[in-house]
Protein backbone atom coordinates (compact mmCIF):
# COMPACT_ATOMS: atom_id res chain seq x y z
CA UNK A 1 0.00 0.00 0.00
CA UNK A 2 1.48 3.40 -0.41
CA UNK A 3 1.28 6.19 1.65
CA UNK A 4 -1.16 9.04 0.77
CA UNK A 5 -0.73 12.80 1.85
CA UNK A 6 -2.16 13.98 5.56
CA UNK A 7 -5.10 16.16 3.86
CA UNK A 8 -7.65 15.11 6.85
CA UNK A 9 -7.02 15.48 10.63
CA UNK A 10 -8.82 13.31 13.03
CA UNK A 11 -9.84 14.09 16.82
CA UNK A 12 -10.85 11.29 19.09
CA UNK A 13 -8.99 7.76 17.64
CA UNK A 14 -10.84 4.95 18.53
CA UNK A 15 -12.65 1.64 17.13
CA UNK A 16 -15.65 3.89 16.06
CA UNK A 17 -13.15 6.24 13.80
CA UNK A 18 -11.76 3.04 12.71
CA UNK A 19 -14.91 1.19 11.46
CA UNK A 20 -16.42 3.87 9.80
CA UNK A 21 -14.26 7.20 8.46
CA UNK A 22 -11.06 5.98 7.93
CA UNK A 23 -13.03 2.72 6.34
CA UNK A 24 -15.20 4.87 3.71
CA UNK A 25 -11.69 7.59 3.29
CA UNK A 26 -9.74 3.71 2.23
CA UNK A 27 -12.71 2.80 0.03
CA UNK A 28 -13.31 5.60 -2.14
CA UNK A 29 -12.02 5.99 -5.24
CA UNK A 30 -9.67 8.86 -4.57
CA UNK A 31 -8.00 7.27 -1.59
CA UNK A 32 -4.78 7.64 -2.64
CA UNK A 33 -4.84 11.25 -2.09
CA UNK A 34 -6.86 11.32 1.08
CA UNK A 35 -4.05 9.86 4.13
CA UNK A 36 -5.61 10.60 7.65
CA UNK A 37 -3.56 12.20 10.58
CA UNK A 38 -5.47 11.28 14.16
CA UNK A 39 -5.08 12.48 17.38
CA UNK A 40 -5.95 9.81 20.43
CA UNK A 41 -8.99 11.40 22.99
CA UNK A 42 -7.38 10.49 26.35
CA UNK A 43 -4.65 8.05 26.21
CA UNK A 44 -1.59 7.54 23.63
CA UNK A 45 -1.82 3.62 24.40
CA UNK A 46 -3.46 3.50 20.62
CA UNK A 47 -1.50 5.73 18.73
CA UNK A 48 1.66 4.25 19.88
CA UNK A 49 0.06 0.55 18.77
CA UNK A 50 -1.19 1.71 15.87
CA UNK A 51 2.37 3.84 15.11
CA UNK A 52 4.01 0.23 15.71
CA UNK A 53 1.63 -1.11 12.67
CA UNK A 54 2.43 1.79 10.86
CA UNK A 55 -1.38 3.12 10.94
CA UNK A 56 -2.54 -0.29 9.05
CA UNK A 57 -5.15 -2.47 10.78
CA UNK A 58 -7.45 -5.15 10.19
CA UNK A 59 -10.96 -4.57 10.20
CA UNK A 60 -13.41 -7.20 11.19
CA UNK A 61 -16.77 -7.21 9.48
CA UNK A 62 -18.70 -9.60 11.80
CA UNK A 63 -21.66 -10.79 10.21
CA UNK A 64 -24.01 -13.55 11.94
CA UNK A 65 -23.13 -16.33 10.12
CA UNK A 66 -18.68 -15.08 9.41
CA UNK A 67 -16.41 -12.73 9.52
CA UNK A 68 -14.72 -10.72 6.61
CA UNK A 69 -11.40 -9.16 7.25
CA UNK A 70 -9.82 -6.21 5.09
CA UNK A 71 -6.81 -3.99 6.10
CA UNK A 72 -7.11 -0.54 6.07
CA UNK A 73 -4.92 1.77 5.33
CA UNK A 74 -5.73 5.88 5.41
CA UNK A 75 -4.91 6.22 9.06
CA UNK A 76 -1.27 7.09 8.34
CA UNK A 77 -0.22 9.14 11.05
CA UNK A 78 -0.97 8.55 15.03
CA UNK A 79 0.02 10.73 17.63
CA UNK A 80 -1.42 11.55 21.54
CA UNK A 81 -4.08 13.84 22.14
CA UNK A 82 -2.23 15.53 24.23
CA UNK A 83 0.54 16.51 21.48
CA UNK A 84 -1.26 20.04 20.58
CA UNK A 85 1.94 20.49 19.08
CA UNK A 86 1.54 18.56 15.99
CA UNK A 87 -1.69 19.74 15.59
CA UNK A 88 -0.81 23.32 15.44
CA UNK A 89 1.68 22.07 12.45
CA UNK A 90 -1.28 19.82 10.90
CA UNK A 91 -4.00 22.71 10.75
CA UNK A 92 -1.40 25.58 9.27
CA UNK A 93 -0.92 23.47 6.35
CA UNK A 94 -3.21 24.16 3.31
CA UNK A 95 -3.00 20.94 2.36
CA UNK A 96 -4.83 20.10 5.68
CA UNK A 97 -8.78 20.35 4.47
CA UNK A 98 -10.90 18.55 6.65
CA UNK A 99 -11.01 18.11 10.55
CA UNK A 100 -13.29 15.13 11.34
CA UNK A 101 -14.54 14.73 15.22
CA UNK A 102 -15.72 11.46 17.34
CA UNK A 103 -15.30 13.05 20.52
CA UNK A 104 -18.60 11.52 22.06
CA UNK A 105 -21.26 13.27 23.02
CA UNK A 106 -19.99 14.24 26.66
CA UNK A 107 -16.97 15.50 24.76
CA UNK A 108 -18.80 18.78 23.52
CA UNK A 109 -19.09 19.92 27.18
CA UNK A 110 -23.01 21.26 26.74
CA UNK A 111 -25.11 21.92 29.12
CA UNK A 112 -28.71 21.12 28.82
CA UNK A 113 -29.42 24.34 26.78
CA UNK A 114 -26.75 23.69 23.87
CA UNK A 115 -24.19 26.41 25.09
CA UNK A 116 -20.91 25.67 26.68
CA UNK A 117 -20.82 24.60 30.00
CA UNK A 118 -18.56 27.41 31.38
CA UNK A 119 -18.88 25.69 34.65
CA UNK A 120 -16.69 22.77 33.48
CA UNK A 121 -13.49 22.73 35.36
CA UNK A 122 -11.47 21.30 32.28
CA UNK A 123 -13.09 24.56 30.24
CA UNK A 124 -12.63 27.09 32.43
CA UNK A 125 -9.13 26.17 33.17
CA UNK A 126 -8.40 25.54 29.29
CA UNK A 127 -9.67 29.51 28.49
CA UNK A 128 -7.78 30.50 30.68
CA UNK A 129 -4.50 28.95 29.52
CA UNK A 130 -5.63 30.23 25.82
CA UNK A 131 -5.91 33.83 27.14
CA UNK A 132 -2.47 33.61 28.15
CA UNK A 133 -1.30 31.94 25.38
CA UNK A 134 -2.59 34.92 23.12
CA UNK A 135 -1.87 37.52 25.63
CA UNK A 136 2.10 36.61 24.52
CA UNK A 137 3.27 33.12 25.85
CA UNK A 138 2.46 31.87 22.59
CA UNK A 139 0.40 29.31 21.12
CA UNK A 140 2.91 26.00 21.25
CA UNK A 141 3.15 26.63 24.70
CA UNK A 142 -0.79 25.47 25.45
CA UNK A 143 -2.05 22.15 27.03
CA UNK A 144 -5.84 22.49 26.51
CA UNK A 145 -7.30 19.36 27.62
CA UNK A 146 -10.68 19.60 25.91
CA UNK A 147 -11.53 18.79 22.36
CA UNK A 148 -12.55 21.45 21.72
CA UNK A 149 -10.46 23.88 23.11
CA UNK A 150 -7.31 21.89 21.20
CA UNK A 151 -8.91 22.47 18.12
CA UNK A 152 -9.68 26.06 18.84
CA UNK A 153 -6.03 26.50 19.54
CA UNK A 154 -4.80 24.82 16.07
CA UNK A 155 -7.36 26.78 14.55
CA UNK A 156 -6.16 29.92 15.63
CA UNK A 157 -2.83 28.52 14.14
CA UNK A 158 -4.44 28.01 10.98
CA UNK A 159 -5.44 31.72 10.68
CA UNK A 160 -2.25 32.92 11.95
CA UNK A 161 -0.85 30.86 8.64
CA UNK A 162 -2.75 32.10 6.00
CA UNK A 163 -3.74 28.51 5.43
CA UNK A 164 -7.16 28.81 4.17
CA UNK A 165 -10.47 27.61 4.41
CA UNK A 166 -11.45 24.11 6.50
CA UNK A 167 -14.62 21.70 7.16
CA UNK A 168 -15.23 20.63 10.24
CA UNK A 169 -16.67 17.51 10.08
CA UNK A 170 -18.32 16.10 13.29
CA UNK A 171 -19.64 12.61 13.79
CA UNK A 172 -21.08 12.20 16.98
CA UNK A 173 -24.62 11.41 18.10
CA UNK A 174 -25.98 14.86 18.71
CA UNK A 175 -28.68 16.12 16.50
CA UNK A 176 -27.25 18.93 14.14
CA UNK A 177 -23.80 17.86 15.08
CA UNK A 178 -22.75 20.42 12.84
CA UNK A 179 -24.09 23.80 14.14
CA UNK A 180 -23.75 22.48 17.41
CA UNK A 181 -19.69 22.46 17.07
CA UNK A 182 -19.91 25.73 15.29
CA UNK A 183 -22.04 27.21 18.22
CA UNK A 184 -20.24 25.92 20.80
CA UNK A 185 -16.57 26.70 19.04
CA UNK A 186 -18.15 30.28 18.21
CA UNK A 187 -18.79 30.96 22.39
CA UNK A 188 -15.61 29.69 23.12
CA UNK A 189 -13.89 31.55 20.46
CA UNK A 190 -15.81 34.78 21.41
CA UNK A 191 -14.52 34.26 25.13
CA UNK A 192 -10.77 34.46 23.88
CA UNK A 193 -10.51 36.52 20.96
CA UNK A 194 -13.19 38.10 18.94
CA UNK A 195 -11.17 38.32 15.74
CA UNK A 196 -10.81 34.47 15.74
CA UNK A 197 -14.55 34.24 15.99
CA UNK A 198 -15.00 36.35 12.97
CA UNK A 199 -12.54 34.18 10.93
CA UNK A 200 -14.11 31.00 12.09
CA UNK A 201 -17.50 32.12 11.17
CA UNK A 202 -16.08 33.28 7.79
CA UNK A 203 -13.58 30.06 7.13
CA UNK A 204 -14.91 27.14 8.69
CA UNK A 205 -18.08 24.99 7.20
CA UNK A 206 -19.59 22.98 9.76
CA UNK A 207 -21.04 19.92 8.31
CA UNK A 208 -23.42 18.04 10.02
CA UNK A 209 -23.57 13.95 9.56
CA UNK A 210 -25.60 11.38 10.67
CA UNK A 211 -22.81 8.36 11.33
CA UNK A 212 -23.74 4.16 12.01
CA UNK A 213 -22.21 1.37 12.74
CA UNK A 214 -22.21 -0.98 15.53
CA UNK A 215 -19.12 -1.02 16.85
CA UNK A 216 -17.91 -2.27 20.99
CA UNK A 217 -14.66 -2.05 22.36
CA UNK A 218 -12.84 -5.13 21.46
CA UNK A 219 -9.66 -5.85 22.84
CA UNK A 220 -7.83 -8.85 21.18
CA UNK A 221 -5.47 -9.74 18.30
CA UNK A 222 -6.12 -10.77 14.45
CA UNK A 223 -3.35 -12.87 12.40
CA UNK A 224 -3.34 -12.16 9.09
CA UNK A 225 -1.53 -13.54 6.31
CA UNK A 226 -0.31 -11.29 3.74
CA UNK A 227 1.95 -11.79 0.86
CA UNK A 228 2.25 -15.80 2.30
CA UNK A 229 3.45 -14.29 5.50
CA UNK A 230 1.82 -13.87 9.10
CA UNK A 231 0.76 -11.03 10.51
CA UNK A 232 -0.28 -10.34 14.03
CA UNK A 233 -2.58 -7.46 14.37
CA UNK A 234 -2.48 -6.16 18.05
CA UNK A 235 -5.00 -4.00 17.84
CA UNK A 236 -7.61 -4.98 15.20
CA UNK A 237 -11.06 -3.72 15.25
CA UNK A 238 -14.60 -5.85 15.08
CA UNK A 239 -17.35 -4.39 13.69
CA UNK A 240 -21.30 -5.19 11.93
CA UNK A 241 -21.38 -5.01 8.42
CA UNK A 242 -23.85 -2.99 8.14
CA UNK A 243 -22.72 0.88 7.92
CA UNK A 244 -23.98 4.36 6.88
CA UNK A 245 -23.02 7.50 6.74
CA UNK A 246 -25.46 11.12 5.82
CA UNK A 247 -23.83 14.10 5.14
CA UNK A 248 -25.00 18.09 4.57
CA UNK A 249 -22.78 20.99 4.39
CA UNK A 250 -19.63 22.13 2.34
CA UNK A 251 -16.01 21.18 1.99
CA UNK A 252 -14.56 24.19 0.85
CA UNK A 253 -11.03 23.19 0.50
CA UNK A 254 -12.12 19.50 -1.03
CA UNK A 255 -12.81 15.80 0.11
CA UNK A 256 -12.60 12.64 -0.49
CA UNK A 257 -15.56 11.08 -2.71
CA UNK A 258 -16.78 9.42 0.19
CA UNK A 259 -19.81 8.55 -1.89
CA UNK A 260 -17.99 6.25 -3.88
CA UNK A 261 -17.64 4.27 -0.83
CA UNK A 262 -21.69 4.57 0.03
CA UNK A 263 -21.90 7.72 1.89
CA UNK A 264 -24.74 9.67 1.34
CA UNK A 265 -24.24 14.05 0.70
CA UNK A 266 -28.15 15.32 1.03
CA UNK A 267 -29.72 18.80 1.35
CA UNK A 268 -31.71 18.04 4.56
CA UNK A 269 -30.26 15.68 7.16
CA UNK A 270 -32.85 15.60 9.96
CA UNK A 271 -34.93 12.91 8.62
CA UNK A 272 -32.38 10.66 8.54
CA UNK A 273 -30.51 11.62 11.86
CA UNK A 274 -33.92 11.32 14.05
CA UNK A 275 -34.67 8.71 12.34
CA UNK A 276 -31.25 6.78 13.67
CA UNK A 277 -30.67 8.90 17.01
CA UNK A 278 -34.12 7.90 18.28
CA UNK A 279 -34.27 4.44 16.52
CA UNK A 280 -31.28 2.79 16.49
CA UNK A 281 -29.64 5.42 20.21
CA UNK A 282 -32.70 5.46 21.74
CA UNK A 283 -33.64 1.56 21.63
CA UNK A 284 -29.59 0.81 22.67
CA UNK A 285 -30.34 2.94 25.43
CA UNK A 286 -33.74 1.73 26.93
CA UNK A 287 -31.76 -2.09 26.41
CA UNK A 288 -29.00 -0.64 28.33
CA UNK A 289 -30.86 0.79 31.46
CA UNK A 290 -33.77 -1.88 31.41
CA UNK A 291 -31.74 -5.05 30.50
CA UNK A 292 -29.30 -4.28 33.43
CA UNK A 293 -32.72 -3.63 36.02
CA UNK A 294 -33.13 -7.46 34.75
CA UNK A 295 -30.18 -8.68 35.06
CA UNK A 296 -28.63 -8.66 30.81
CA UNK A 297 -24.98 -7.62 30.13
CA UNK A 298 -25.34 -7.32 26.40
CA UNK A 299 -27.61 -5.93 24.15
CA UNK A 300 -28.35 -9.87 21.96
CA UNK A 301 -29.44 -10.71 25.88
CA UNK A 302 -31.55 -7.53 26.54
CA UNK A 303 -33.28 -7.85 23.35
CA UNK A 304 -34.49 -11.12 24.32
CA UNK A 305 -36.10 -9.83 27.23
CA UNK A 306 -39.20 -9.45 26.62
CA UNK A 307 -39.84 -6.35 29.21
CA UNK A 308 -36.96 -4.40 27.38
CA UNK A 309 -38.07 -5.90 23.89
CA UNK A 310 -41.72 -4.13 24.57
CA UNK A 311 -40.47 -0.99 26.18
CA UNK A 312 -38.44 -0.79 22.97
CA UNK A 313 -41.27 -1.17 20.87
CA UNK A 314 -43.80 0.64 22.85
CA UNK A 315 -40.71 3.70 22.41
CA UNK A 316 -40.60 2.82 18.67
CA UNK A 317 -44.31 3.36 17.59
CA UNK A 318 -43.96 6.77 19.62
CA UNK A 319 -40.73 8.26 17.95
CA UNK A 320 -42.09 7.00 14.81
CA UNK A 321 -45.27 8.81 14.95
CA UNK A 322 -43.32 12.18 15.04
CA UNK A 323 -41.20 11.19 11.73
CA UNK A 324 -42.33 12.75 8.48
CA UNK A 325 -44.14 10.32 6.70
CA UNK A 326 -40.99 10.32 3.85
CA UNK A 327 -38.83 8.52 6.65
CA UNK A 328 -39.27 4.84 6.25
CA UNK A 329 -39.64 3.01 9.52
CA UNK A 330 -41.25 0.07 9.42
CA UNK A 331 -37.69 -2.09 7.06
CA UNK A 332 -35.63 -0.15 9.28
CA UNK A 333 -36.92 -1.39 12.64
CA UNK A 334 -37.00 -5.21 11.11
CA UNK A 335 -33.21 -4.27 10.17
CA UNK A 336 -32.28 -2.85 13.78
CA UNK A 337 -33.86 -5.91 15.19
CA UNK A 338 -31.86 -8.09 13.83
CA UNK A 339 -28.29 -5.88 13.88
CA UNK A 340 -29.30 -6.32 18.03
CA UNK A 341 -29.72 -9.97 17.36
CA UNK A 342 -26.36 -10.60 16.04
CA UNK A 343 -25.07 -12.47 18.68
CA UNK A 344 -21.40 -12.87 17.34
CA UNK A 345 -21.08 -8.67 18.56
CA UNK A 346 -20.51 -8.73 22.07
CA UNK A 347 -21.74 -5.22 22.88
CA UNK A 348 -21.71 -4.10 26.56
CA UNK A 349 -24.60 -2.31 27.76
CA UNK A 350 -22.40 -0.66 30.21
CA UNK A 351 -20.35 1.14 27.33
CA UNK A 352 -23.58 2.16 26.16
CA UNK A 353 -24.92 3.25 29.43
CA UNK A 354 -21.84 5.85 30.42
CA UNK A 355 -22.59 9.39 29.82
CA UNK A 356 -26.48 8.79 30.14
CA UNK A 357 -27.57 12.39 30.86
CA UNK A 358 -25.98 13.35 27.51
CA UNK A 359 -27.34 10.62 25.73
CA UNK A 360 -31.08 10.36 27.67
CA UNK A 361 -31.56 14.11 26.63
CA UNK A 362 -30.86 13.21 23.02
CA UNK A 363 -32.66 10.05 22.86
CA UNK A 364 -35.48 10.15 25.32
CA UNK A 365 -35.87 13.74 26.28
CA UNK A 366 -36.31 15.57 22.51
CA UNK A 367 -38.64 12.49 21.63
CA UNK A 368 -40.90 13.16 25.13
CA UNK A 369 -41.29 17.13 24.33
CA UNK A 370 -42.05 16.78 20.88
CA UNK A 371 -44.41 14.11 21.54
CA UNK A 372 -46.16 16.40 24.56
CA UNK A 373 -46.44 19.36 22.30
CA UNK A 374 -48.19 16.91 20.01
CA UNK A 375 -50.92 16.15 22.42
CA UNK A 376 -49.72 12.51 22.91
CA UNK A 377 -49.04 11.44 26.55
CA UNK A 378 -45.29 10.28 25.85
CA UNK A 379 -45.78 7.22 28.15
CA UNK A 380 -42.98 5.37 26.33
CA UNK A 381 -40.35 8.06 26.20
CA UNK A 382 -41.04 9.59 29.88
CA UNK A 383 -40.94 6.02 30.54
CA UNK A 384 -37.30 5.41 29.10
CA UNK A 385 -36.23 8.55 31.62
CA UNK A 386 -37.36 6.51 34.26
CA UNK A 387 -35.18 3.48 33.34
CA UNK A 388 -32.56 6.20 33.42
CA UNK A 389 -32.94 7.14 36.56
CA UNK A 390 -34.40 3.58 38.12
CA UNK A 391 -30.66 2.56 36.39
CA UNK A 392 -29.15 5.39 38.33
CA UNK A 393 -30.81 4.83 42.06
CA UNK A 394 -30.39 1.07 42.23
CA UNK A 395 -26.51 2.18 41.52
CA UNK A 396 -25.53 0.23 38.21
CA UNK A 397 -23.58 3.04 37.27
CA UNK A 398 -19.77 1.86 36.33
CA UNK A 399 -17.60 4.37 38.27
CA UNK A 400 -16.39 7.35 36.20
CA UNK A 401 -18.83 6.20 33.74
CA UNK A 402 -21.27 9.43 34.80
CA UNK A 403 -20.68 13.37 34.88
CA UNK A 404 -20.27 15.14 38.18
CA UNK A 405 -23.49 16.17 37.53
CA UNK A 406 -24.66 13.28 37.34
CA UNK A 407 -23.59 12.13 40.76
CA UNK A 408 -24.69 15.42 42.49
CA UNK A 409 -28.23 14.68 41.13
CA UNK A 410 -28.24 11.52 42.50
CA UNK A 411 -27.41 12.00 45.78
CA UNK A 412 -29.97 15.33 45.76
CA UNK A 413 -32.48 15.79 48.34
CA UNK A 414 -35.06 15.11 45.16
CA UNK A 415 -32.53 13.37 42.64
CA UNK A 416 -35.51 12.26 40.27
CA UNK A 417 -36.28 16.20 39.85
CA UNK A 418 -32.54 16.75 40.13
CA UNK A 419 -31.79 14.00 37.30
CA UNK A 420 -34.08 15.31 35.11
CA UNK A 421 -32.99 19.03 34.89
CA UNK A 422 -29.97 18.01 33.98
CA UNK A 423 -32.13 16.75 30.58
CA UNK A 424 -34.51 19.25 29.87
CA UNK A 425 -36.07 22.67 31.18
CA UNK A 426 -39.68 21.99 29.80
CA UNK A 427 -40.31 18.27 31.69
CA UNK A 428 -39.07 19.34 34.70
CA UNK A 429 -41.51 22.12 34.93
CA UNK A 430 -44.34 19.97 33.20
CA UNK A 431 -46.24 18.53 36.58
CA UNK A 432 -48.28 15.68 34.86
CA UNK A 433 -45.05 14.39 33.18
CA UNK A 434 -42.69 14.53 36.35
CA UNK A 435 -45.60 12.35 38.32
CA UNK A 436 -45.55 9.64 35.54
CA UNK A 437 -41.27 9.46 35.63
CA UNK A 438 -41.68 9.19 39.40
CA UNK A 439 -44.19 6.43 38.78
CA UNK A 440 -41.97 5.10 36.54
CA UNK A 441 -39.12 4.93 38.70
CA UNK A 442 -41.22 2.96 41.51
CA UNK A 443 -42.37 0.68 39.27
CA UNK A 444 -39.14 -0.23 38.05
CA UNK A 445 -37.73 -0.33 40.93
CA UNK A 446 -40.02 -2.56 42.81
CA UNK A 447 -39.31 -4.83 39.27
CA UNK A 448 -36.02 -4.88 39.99
CA UNK A 449 -36.47 -5.77 43.33
CA UNK A 450 -38.62 -8.42 42.27
CA UNK A 451 -35.91 -10.00 40.29
CA UNK A 452 -33.11 -9.71 42.38
CA UNK A 453 -35.17 -12.29 44.92
C1 LIG B 1 -24.39 3.36 21.15
C2 LIG B 1 -23.72 3.84 19.86
O1 LIG B 1 -22.82 3.46 22.91
C3 LIG B 1 -23.81 4.00 22.39
O2 LIG B 1 -24.31 5.01 22.85
O3 LIG B 1 -25.76 3.60 21.07
O4 LIG B 1 -22.33 3.86 19.98
C4 LIG B 1 -24.15 3.01 18.64
O5 LIG B 1 -23.61 1.70 18.71
C5 LIG B 1 -23.72 3.66 17.34
O6 LIG B 1 -24.23 4.96 17.29
C6 LIG B 1 -24.20 2.83 16.16
O7 LIG B 1 -24.07 3.55 14.99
Amino acid sequence: MSTPPIRIVHLGLGAFHRAHQAFYTARAVDAHEWGIAAFTGRSRRLADALSAQGGVYTLIERAADGDRSQLIGSIVETNDGACVERLIELLSDPDVAIVTLTITEAGYRLSADGSVDLRDAVVRKDLDELREAWGGRGLFTCEPQAALTRLLLGLEARRRAGAGPIAVVSCDNLPDNGHVTARALDMLATLVDADLARWIGERVSFVTTSVDRITPSFEGTHTATIAGREWIDAVPVVTEPFSDWVLAGDFPAGRPQWETAGARFVDAIEPWEIRKLWLLNGAHSILAYRGMLAGCATVVEAIAEPSCRHAVDAFWREAADLMPEAVETVDYRAELIARFENSRIVHELQQIAAHGNVKARVRFAAVAERSLARGSNADASLFAISSWIAWLLAGHAAPKSQSEGVAAAVAAEDPVRALVSLLSATLVHDSEAMQRIRMGCENLATQAFEHAQ
